[in-house]
């Protein structure tokens, strides 16, 4: 099962292979110079959702991911992409390559440096330089000059084809979008938001660049966060919507939380049994950052990309309507995060292919009814389809 994909990018020696160990159980290089990371490091992280099966008793069985105390943890898969530089999307610094694995991301978190102490290609500064304005909009220039070359290439031929193929615009393009995981539905949004040519072969590099940044606003969403928290007292004025981590202190926490030193709460952590001084003075300068108003948990902005940003619920198809388990009996086995607004057969074709084109109906097995292919999926909702297949 494909599960969500969340992309990390920014420049050089901000922190995004901090953040991708904090999430993940995965450990990646992390040093203070630029360029440490050379391959994308890909982990998965967990979201945690209400597991209903305390409503057939016993446990569940989850295919994938875990539950504990009530709580399915959904995975995430988080990709922690190479630094950017400027002229990346042209390949420079193999930019172009590293953005390469971002391609079928759902959400992109942009991490800069909000302490200013890194150069824009990365280099440690001696004193606090405000940049955070300027590395964000190189960042995103690159990520949208990648996209919309990738959509121009081979474009002459593309468009003299699909344009004599008499087929709706949208349906064309979806040849080049499938593989960027944007849907036709989602293809349609962002062709309703600017006026594109009707005839593809009239379009320019200018409507490439719109597609794109169309794209990273409606479809794409790309989350700002500020990295290095810990180095400054204010967060900087970077004038658009941004939240604020500090990595080092998350891992820091992982860590401990590991370790079983600590419980973590969402601002502060707790020890746990006697610590010694030094553990105890660096879990207080562990919560003294994340006590800040304006400094964010790492599973928090998580939480809100996923509910607010990409509008996730959390849906658990079943085989056997009554004991919500698999053929094999395994109770709710599955547990999908699909966008608001899913139908029924939209979750068909996500449990196969065979299974959306043999649909014919399917339960609700919360309340027992039948439910037609067009029906709108609730969060949390159990469903069985009836296919052909
Ligand atoms: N003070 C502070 N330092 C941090 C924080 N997060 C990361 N660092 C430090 O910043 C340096 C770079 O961290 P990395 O995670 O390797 O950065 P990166 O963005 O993956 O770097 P590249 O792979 O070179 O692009 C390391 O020395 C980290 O310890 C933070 O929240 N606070
Ligand atoms: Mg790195």
């Amino acid at each position: 099962m494909s599960s969500p994909k969340i992309g990390l990018i920014g420049k050089p020696n901000v922190g995004k292979s901090t953040i991708f160990s904090a999430l993940t159980e995965a450990s990646a290089e992390i040093a203070n110079y630029p360029f440490t990371t050379t391959k994308p490091n890909v982990g998965i992280t967990y979201f945690p959702v209400e597991c209903p099966h305390p409503l057939v008793g016993g446990e569940c069985n989850p295919r994938e991911g875990f539950c504990d105390s009530g709580k399915r943890y959904v995975p995430i898969t988080v990709i922690d992409v190479p630094g950017l530089i400027e002229g990346a999307s042209h390949g420079k610094g193999m930019g172009n390559e590293f953005l390469e694995n971002v391609r079928d991301s759902d959400a992109i978190i942009l991490v800069f440096d909000a302490s200013g102490r890194t150069s824009l290609d990365g280099s440690v500064l001696e004193e606090s330089l405000d940049l955070g304005t300027s590395e964000i909009a190189m960042v995103r220039n690159e990520l949208q000059a990648w996209f919309s070359r990738m959509l121009g290439n081979g474009w002459e031929k593309f468009s003299r084809k699909a344009d004599s193929s008499g087929q709706p615009v949208v349906q064309s393009l979806q040849e080049k979008l499938g593989s960027f995981g944007i849907t036709q539905g989602k293809t349609h949004l962002i062709l309703a938001s600017a006026p594109f040519p009707a005839k593809l072969a009239l379009w320019t590099e200018t409507d490439f660049g719109d597609f794109a940044r169309i794209a990273f606003e409606l479809v794409k969403p790309v989350i700002l966060v500020g990295n290095k928290a810990d180095l400054v007292d204010h967060p900087p004025k970077i004038g658009e919507e941004s939240r604020f981590v500090s990595a080092d202190f998350e891992l820091a926490a992982s860590r401990a939380k590991k370790a079983g030193l600590v419980m973590d709460a969402d601002t502060s952590l707790d020890p746990v049994g006697s610590l010694t001084d030094p553990q105890k003075n660096a879990i207080e300068r562990i919560n003294s950052v994340f006590s800040r108003s304006w400094v964010k948990r790492l599973r928090i902005i998580l939480a809100e990309i996923v509910r607010d940003r990409l509008r996730y619920i959390v849906v658990f198809p079943v085989y056997d309507e009554k004991k919500w388990t698999d053929k094999e009996g395994n109770v709710l086995p599955d547990a999908f995060l699909m966008e608001k607004g899913s139908t029924a057969e939209d979750l068909a074709y996500k449990v196969h292919s065979e299974i959306g084109r043999g649909f014919i109906r399917a339960i609700d097995c919360r309340t027992g009814m039948v439910v037609a292919r067009d029906h709108q999926l609730s969060d949390g909702d159990v469903i069985k389809i009836v296919s052909k297949a």
